[in-house]
């Protein structure tokens, strides 16, 4: 594993470090707005007061704090693999180039110690998961891991109500900020309960405090609505939502090539329109996730 100076520093002193995902730039969103929106959800992370790491994998060696120069790397190159946890051993072994999803950028944060990590929207239980058994990993790892992840909410190809059931099963406590209800992605309707909506990053770093001080397992999965002149209208968005899963259907496209698949597709169908909006939306709990690191540095140097 190759851990950056300034991220290696920044924990060795209980510094605020945010993680950050690096399959949203390979399979995502398209070149160059992937590598755009990278590079400017670090500088969000900075200005907000912490030391962002984004975290993928070189010729097999584990990378926390990828250089501009490998983002830029990452966001052009075909064919890297999507690596959530099972994929892990492979692609160090074979020492190839591997993205990180939600899953395995969780463990790493974990080995490393970063306590929270930062993306757009979890991957959760598919549509028609009573049939496919799709359920994404990230699901279980926010039940195992000790990370707080901050996002959007699930994202808009899901079930939501299912993948929320399953996140109680797991026993992730789900807080939102500022809003009753569960992240909706792209769009601001939702009627997904959450265990807890608080004001402000200092209270949320207090309740990811007494959950550490608990001892209990597993991550902290914090929900944060896309800022509203970015959001989409629900019913527009459902509609185009639904006929991408059609499509992936109709052509057979199953497992980790789903997702991947359904976001572009619905990228074309608007017209760009939902890429604006994930943007917005990843740069916005850049800023949250920031303020919590920030936060919670502060508390555990009090402890
Ligand atoms: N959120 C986004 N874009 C993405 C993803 C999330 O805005 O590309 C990625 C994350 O890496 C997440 C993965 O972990 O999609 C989920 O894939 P699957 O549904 O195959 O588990
Ligand atoms: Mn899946």
């Amino acid at each position: 594993m190759k851990v950056a100076k300034q991220v290696q520093e920044a924990l060795a002193l209980g510094q605020p470090v945010v993680a950050l995902e690096s399959t949203i730039i390979s399979h995502g969103m398209p070149y160059p707005k992937n590598v755009e929106t990278a590079l400017k959800v670090e500088e969000t992370v900075r200005k907000n007061g912490a030391i962002p790491a984004t975290i993928g994998i070189i010729n097999g060696e584990i990378v926390v704090g990828m250089s501009p120069e490998e983002i830029e790397d990452f966001g052009k190159k075909k064919g890297i693999a999507k690596v959530s946890k099972r994929d892990l051993p492979i692609v160090v072994a074979k020492k190839l180039y591997g993205a990180t999803t939600v899953s395995a950028t969780m463990l790493v944060a974990k080995m490393v110690g970063i306590d929270v990590f930062v993306t757009g929207g979890i991957g959760g239980v598919h549509r028609g998961a009573e049939k496919t058994f799709d359920i994404s990993r990230d699901l279980k790892e926010l039940g195992e891991v000790d990370v707080a992840v901050v996002c959007s909410g699930a994202k808009a190809i899901l079930d939501i109500p299912k993948t929320l059931e399953y996140l109680e099963t797991e026993g992730v406590t789900v807080l939102s900020y500022k809003a009753k209800k569960f992240a909706n992605f792209y769009s601001l309707a939702t009627d997904g309960p959450v265990d807890y909506a608080f004001d402000s990053a200092e209270e949320c770093a207090e309740i990811l405090n007494a959950k550490k001080k608990l001892g209990l397992k597993g991550g902290v999965l914090i929900s944060n609505p896309i800022p509203e002149e970015m959001a989409l209208p629900h019913e527009y968005i459902d509609s185009i939502v639904d006929q991408a899963v059609r499509e992936c259907e109709e052509q057979g496209i199953k497992g980790k090539d789903a997702t991947p698949f359904l976001l572009k597709r619905i990228v074309e169908l608007t017209g760009g329109k939902s890429l604006e909006s994930n943007i917005a939306l990843v740069c916005h709990n850049a800023e949250l996730g920031a303020q919590i690191a920030y936060h919670l540095s502060q508390k555990r140097k009090q402890l």
